[in-house]
């Protein structure tokens, strides 16, 4: 059966370059950290858990084995960077969603990633069929630089919350900032809205 292949709705705005934004042709890697640490795939687990009915541990055997989807869609940094329709291919949040089962007042995520980054947004960016946890990125396994062994990857929002090597999801009730939340930027990050730092 031929892949689910979805071009996110983003591609598809008349603006769809965002305010203030320059397209250039590759993502530039970003990392908090100079050296990445190498991660153990037999020893990998993502997990999902907090305001859960079910929390949820996979291997990457389990995440490899899940229903798939390729997806195309653009990329924005929010230091005013973005390119056009990479190719991913993974898992969408929602179908983790639908085995969780998030509580009734469960609203926020905080994405929690192997070298100590985090990110916040709201539960409800995880339920749009455009997010996904990807594996492979132009066809090939995610190059380590770009998020191996799994990214998030949150089309509509500012590429600090497309989270790299992900290992945590944790469902929240109140929304607390990650990484560069904490040091200025948005707790949302529309790129429409220009919502680049606090206050925007
Ligand atoms: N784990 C993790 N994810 C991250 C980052 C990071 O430092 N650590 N940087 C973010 C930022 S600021 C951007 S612009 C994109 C860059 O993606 P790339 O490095 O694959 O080009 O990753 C985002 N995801
Ligand atoms: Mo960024």
């Amino acid at each position: 059966m031929a892949k689910k292949r979805i071009v996110s709705e983003i591609n598809k705005r008349a603006d769809r370059l965002p305010p203030g934004q320059h397209w250039i042709n590759y993502p530039l890697i970003y990392d908090i950290v100079e050296r990445l640490p190498d991660f153990d795939i037999s020893k990998y687990r993502l997990k999902v858990w907090g305001e859960v009915e079910e929390d949820l541990e996979l291997t990457y055997d389990e995440i490899l084995s899940f229903p798939s989807i390729e997806l195309v869609a653009d990329f924005h940094c929010v230091t005013r960077w973005s390119v056009r329709e990479i190719q991913w291919e993974g898992v969408q949040t929602l179908e983790i969603l639908k085995k969780v089962k998030p509580k009734d007042g469960a609203n926020f995520v905080m994405v929690h990633c192997l070298e100590g980054y985090t990110t916040n947004l709201p539960l409800s960016y995880l339920w749009e069929e455009d997010s996904i946890l990807a594996y492979r990125m132009f066809g090939e396994i995610i190059p380590k630089e770009h998020g191996y062994p799994l990214r998030l990857v949150v089309p509509k929002l500012y590429a600090w919350k497309s989270a790299k090597y992900v290992w945590g999801i944790e469902i929240r009730r109140e929304d607390r900032p990650g990484y560069w939340e904490e040091r200025g930027y948005h707790m949302l990050g529309d790129p429409w809205k220009e919502q680049r730092f606090w206050g925007d």
